[in-house]
């Protein structure tokens, strides 16, 4: 398993030579007293057991400096493959970043071009959406009309900002909005069909019962919603998604 190094067996012959001059040592003195016999049996003893230690040592020392070497080699790969993904990152972000600019600036176009196409025939854009504002008065029915045959209708106000939407483009007007109870008395209905679930009355309407029955009609006001006449005649505000527009 383990192949010793050169260093190893550049050791070996010089322990021999040591273990051989011993025993000769002993040999030619095998005149003298035996108390130098056994001093030099017990150093060749020594001799020996240092030699198994320092071979073990050169193993070990070896099969550790192979380990120290595989390791530097796998952090090395590690430094390596880090540099790698770190420049992959940043050339993500930099594209991602690079993304969303053009996002950006495609929605800003598209933005622009809606505006300045419908600005021009008195429509305003606005969350996604289109909006007339009327200048003339008409009943609710005949304004209703108007918006329709635009392939649009009247306005359904979805939420707080739509209605601060109607307030702001109709100034001090009363404005018909697509509201309207004249099927069910008390239901009131949305132009699409659905029914009103919370809305924006002014304080105290829609008006006394014993004038509901007249009253089947929504008007938006500045302070709120009125419950009027359908009869009578208002400004009114038209309502349309792009696509409606964009296909007629
Ligand atoms: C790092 O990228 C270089 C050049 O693209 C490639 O040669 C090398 O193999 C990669 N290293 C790792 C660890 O993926
Ligand atoms: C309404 O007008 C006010 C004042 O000009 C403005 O601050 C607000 O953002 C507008 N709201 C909407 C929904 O357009
Ligand atoms: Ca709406």
């Amino acid at each position: 398993m383990h192949k010793p190094s050169k260093r190893e067996i550049k050791y070996v012959p010089v322990l021999y030579l040591m273990l051989v001059k011993g025993l000769t040592s002993r040999l030619c003195c095998s005149g003298s007293d035996s108390v130098r016999i056994r001093s030099s049996r017990a150093a060749a003893v020594c001799l020996l057991l240092l030699c198994v230690l320092l071979l073990t040592a050169v193993i070990v020392l070896y099969q550790l400096l192979t380990k120290i070497t595989s390791l530097s080699g796998d952090r090395d790969w590690l430094l390596n493959k880090n540099i790698n993904l770190t420049n992959e990152r940043d050339e993500l972000i930099a594209k991602n970043d690079n993304l969303i600019k053009q996002r950006d600036q495609l929605n800003q176009e598209i933005n622009e071009m809606l505006k300045s196409l419908h600005e021009i025939d008195g429509w305003i854009y606005y969350q996604y959406r289109f909006y007339y504002m009327s200048t003339e008065t008409k009943s609710w029915t005949e304004s209703r009309r108007y918006c329709t045959e635009r392939g649009a209708d009247l306005i359904i106000i979805n939420n707080r900002l739509e209605q601060e939407f109607v307030v702001n483009i109709s100034g001090y007007a009363h404005v018909w909005i697509g509201l309207t109870d004249s099927d069910v008395e008390g239901r009131w209905k949305w132009v699409d069909g659905f029914t009103l679930t919370s809305g924006f009355w002014q304080p105290g309407e829609p008006g006394e019962p014993r004038y509901s029955a007249y009253e089947n009609c929504a008007l938006s006001y500045t302070s709120g919603w009125i419950d009027y006449s359908c009869y009578r005649a208002f400004k009114w505000i038209c309502e349309t998604s792009i696509l409606h527009t964009a296909l007629s």
